[in-house]
């Protein structure tokens, strides 16, 4: 099927529908049994995100299960720092680590031609889906907002509030832009590199803008998300981009309109009939099930489904959740909501 005619697609280009497309933040993971499977034959997880192999078995895992309309490529947010030689751990149960970073200098930065090359792996990952998966369904690829990324950097874990990186941008502007830069060059590169090899959208996951202020927002997730949709638009000018500054809040608009993101994902806070009015009218809206109501079920998680879709489903819209999927999701919960937004019950 031409990508132009896919659902998803036509949805980012502004068509409403009133069976909305549907796919799921983080639906393959560790809530699925055959993931756990899978995860254990690759050793530690960065391995599981450069073998091909197994990177396009686990993307395909929820596509088996669900009547989905996208396929998010198997990899992380993290591959970016670890090509650009930050050393990267995902440890059991506590996620990642990194050896934290005080100064752009701490990178041994390669090339952009060397970036590419380290990675190859998800590329390869990328055609070979293109070639397995059903020819209807829409290839997501991704990265994080350099902003995102750079909490992690300096951080060197996830879980905190973010303190070190917005106290370095403060305090040290011009070295933190230099950080930020390095990050907006890779970040493009690496999406060009996606959409060269088959991907039909992209999703820059801002999953910290949230606790940015008014100003530093502005500065660091709408800038650089900016010049990496320019950038990659330059080379890809038709690529539809979904924007994810999770805890922007009022600041979205000024996202959309900025940015020129073709879609915004919502968090599960946004309110539905403010993002129909304000935003809608802007972009497409992707989102916004609370990701705990996924792991809840019953009566509230239908009641919660049909509100989202009344309200949203009006205009351009995806139906997701607010956040990713998490471990402790029942695999039936996802059925059911999968069932309730293609109206079969
Ligand atoms: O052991 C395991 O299996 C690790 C669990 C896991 C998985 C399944 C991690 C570690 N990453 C992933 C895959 C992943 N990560 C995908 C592809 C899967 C899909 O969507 O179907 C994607 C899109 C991501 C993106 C990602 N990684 C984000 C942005 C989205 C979000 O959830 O906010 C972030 C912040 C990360 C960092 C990360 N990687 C892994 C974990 C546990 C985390 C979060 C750590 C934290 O809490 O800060």
């Amino acid at each position: 099927m031409d990508t132009n005619q896919k659902t998803l697609i036509r949805a980012l280009n502004g068509e409403t529908f009133s069976v909305p497309p549907i796919w799921l933040m983080r639906q393959a993971g560790r809530y699925l049994p055959e993931y756990r499977e899978t995860r254990k034959q690759a050793g530690n997880f960065l391995e599981l995100c450069y073998n091909p192999d197994l990177a396009v078995e686990v993307t395909l895992q929820p596509i088996r299960r669900y009547d989905l309309d996208a396929s998010i490529m198997f990899s992380d947010i993290l591959v970016v720092p670890d090509a650009l030689g930050q050393r990267v751990e995902f440890r059991e149960g506590e996620g990642p680590v990194l050896e934290p970073i005080q100064a752009v200098e701490a990178l041994n930065v390669l090339s952009p031609e060397g970036i590419i090359d380290h990675l190859q792996p998800v590329f390869e990952t990328i055609r070979r889906l293109r070639r397995e998966l059903p020819q209807d369904k829409t290839l997501i690829g991704f990265a994080g907002s350099p902003w995102t990324v750079a909490i992690y950097m300096v951080e060197g874990r996830g879980g905190t509030d973010g303190g070190t990186a917005r106290r370095w941008a403060y305090q040290e502007p011009e070295s933190f832009s230099q950080l930020m830069d390095v990050l907006v060059q890779a970040t493009t590169e690496y999406l060009i590199a996606q959409v060269d090899n088959g991907v039909e959208v992209l999703q820059l996951f801002d999953s910290w803008s949230g606790v940015l202020s008014e100003d530093q927002f502005r500065k660091w997730s709408i800038e650089p998300t900016r010049k990496i949709i320019d950038g990659v638009r330059a080379v890809h000018p038709h690529i539809p981009v979904i924007g994810f500054p999770r805890g922007g809040g009022l600041m979205a608009a000024e996202y959309i309109r900025e940015t020129g993101v073709s879609g915004i994902s919502l968090d599960a806070n946004a309110p539905l009939e403010w993002a129909k009015e304000t935003l809608q009218p802007l972009a497409t809206l992707q989102g916004n099930l609370d990701n705990q109501l996924l792991v809840s079920g019953g009566a509230e998680m239908d009641r919660s489904v049909r509100r989202i879709l009344e309200v949203l489903g009006t205009g351009p819209f995806i139906f997701n959740l607010g956040h990713g999927i998490v471990p402790s999701t029942p695999p039936e919960n996802v059925a059911r909501v999968v069932e309730l937004v293609r109206q079969k019950s």
